[in-house]
């Protein structure tokens, strides 16, 4: 089982999106304000449907936390949904009353086609259900939101730790950024990729991305891409070797696999490291410089692996790729079938974004957040952040003084 295990439940038009963050250590000042940004930037972005602008999603703290600062107890978070207040009738925990409102509300927003590319079809034959809209309701990225929040709370204790995550976009369809991040620290890439319409931090790739989202809504369609997290400073050996289901990699693959979407991703060089020599990938290793501060014993002048190195960080920055598909919900709909009459038809259309890939690098930032946050506190077992402050540092220096012992020692 995780140290650190989130749990996400609530519908996309139920009363609440809500999170369950077990295992979080106790002491940690809580900045909400840190948290809510991070929700504002998952609805913003360009190419967002005009869901966005009915929501405008904030925490409600319901346990965990008291005068500011985390408990131990879990971490119980909920973000009400504005829109559920259109959707009474439709998503009533309740048998619907028969009223003419009621029975007005229900025809509209009753779904009878698969839409191809959505959990729609497998899921309503999974669950046996005789209405897709309880597949959809679900599966719905609006769930995003809840591992945002939770991110958050992560994103703070690794803050408190001086881990600093990034995230931004590199790629909106074809449309790529030839930016390169290896020489700017995490928060000048999160400043410049939020002050971008799309987060990228290339002000004239941002106007490209912004041109196709357009050309793809005229056309009715939608656009995928690519985005990538990189985090700082983490202490050498998160994860381990030692066992597939504790390997670091494994466990950020199934974070960022896991958002909606996403079709592939990569750790550093990943796919393009794949087509080349071990010569030209792996990341030679060099004696510390005696003029230049390390606090890690052995210096790198590559970083092809991406911070990764069997299974475990070694103390290089992290870098991930996450791949995501064009959102499967097209005005122009593909060809579908009904249910439960499987007769042919257009795929089912109520609004929708045409590209989340803005929203999804905030999204992917927080399931690496977590997924930090989770190996931190299981190498260090922490239940405080006194403890777990403590540990890391008597963790840090040990490696660093391992270094200036050897230097010491050298003939
Ligand atoms: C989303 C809210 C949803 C969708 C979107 C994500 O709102 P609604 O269904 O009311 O328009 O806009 O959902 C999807 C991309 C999806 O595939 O289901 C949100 O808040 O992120």
């Amino acid at each position: 089982m995780p140290a650190l295990r989130l749990i996400t439940g609530g519908e996309s038009h139920g009363k609440a999106i809500m999170s369950i963050l077990e295992g979080f250590p106790a002491g940690l000042t809580i900045d909400q304000l840190a948290v809510n940004a991070e929700l504002a930037a998952r609805q913003s972005g360009y190419g967002r449907s005009g869901r966005q602008r009915i929501e405008s999603d904030q925490i409600e703290i319901v346990g965990g936390v008291r005068h500011g600062i985390t408990t131990g107890a879990p971490i119980s978070l909920l973000i009400h949904n504005k829109d559920a207040a259109n959707w009474t009738h439709v998503m009533s925990v309740d048998e619907p009353n028969g009223s003419d409102e009621a029975v007005a509300q229900m025809a509209a927003k009753n779904i009878e086609r698969f839409r191809p590319g959505h959990a729609d079809y497998a899921g309503t034959l999974k669950y046996a259900q005789g209405d897709v809209r309880d597949v959809l309701e679900r599966s719905s990225a609006r769930e995003t939101a809840a591992r945002v929040a939770a991110g958050g709370f992560a994103m703070l204790l690794l803050r408190a730790l001086g881990i600093e995550v990034a995230s931004h976009v590199i790629a909106i369809a074809d449309v790529i950024s030839p930016a390169s991040v290896s020489a700017m620290a995490n928060g000048q890439i999160t400043e410049l990729a939020r002050s971008s319409e799309v987060f990228c931090i290339d002000p004239e790739t941002s106007e490209r991305m912004k041109a196709a989202i357009k050309q793809a809504l005229t056309a009715g369609d939608s656009l995928g891409g690519r985005v990538e997290v990189l985090a700082d400073n983490l202490p050498v050996g998160l994860g381990s070797y030692s066992q597939w289901d504790r390997r670091l990699d494994g466990q950020l693959a199934q974070a960022l696999m896991s958002i909606q979407a996403m079709k592939a991703m990569e750790i550093g060089d990943g796919f393009a490291g794949s087509q080349r020599p071990g010569s030209q990938v792996h990341d030679a290793m060099f004696a510390v410089d005696n003029s230049r501060q390390s606090t890690l014993p052995v210096v790198r002048q590559t970083n092809h692996a991406g911070g990764v190195e069997g299974g475990m960080t070694n103390g290089e920055r992290l870098i991930v790729r996450a791949y995501m598909k064009p959102i499967p919900t097209l005005k122009a709909g593909l060809p579908s079938v009904t249910f439960p009459q499987f007769e042919p038809c257009q795929a089912h259309y109520e609004r929708s974004d045409v590209c989340a890939v803005p929203a999804a690098s905030v999204v992917a930032k927080a399931m690496v957040c977590l997924t930090l946050a989770n190996s931190i506190i299981d190498k260090f077992a922490a239940d405080s952040m006194r403890e777990l402050s403590a540990s890391v540092t008597d963790y840090r220096s040990y490696c660093q003084n391992l270094n200036q012992k050897d230097r010491a020692d050298a003939p």
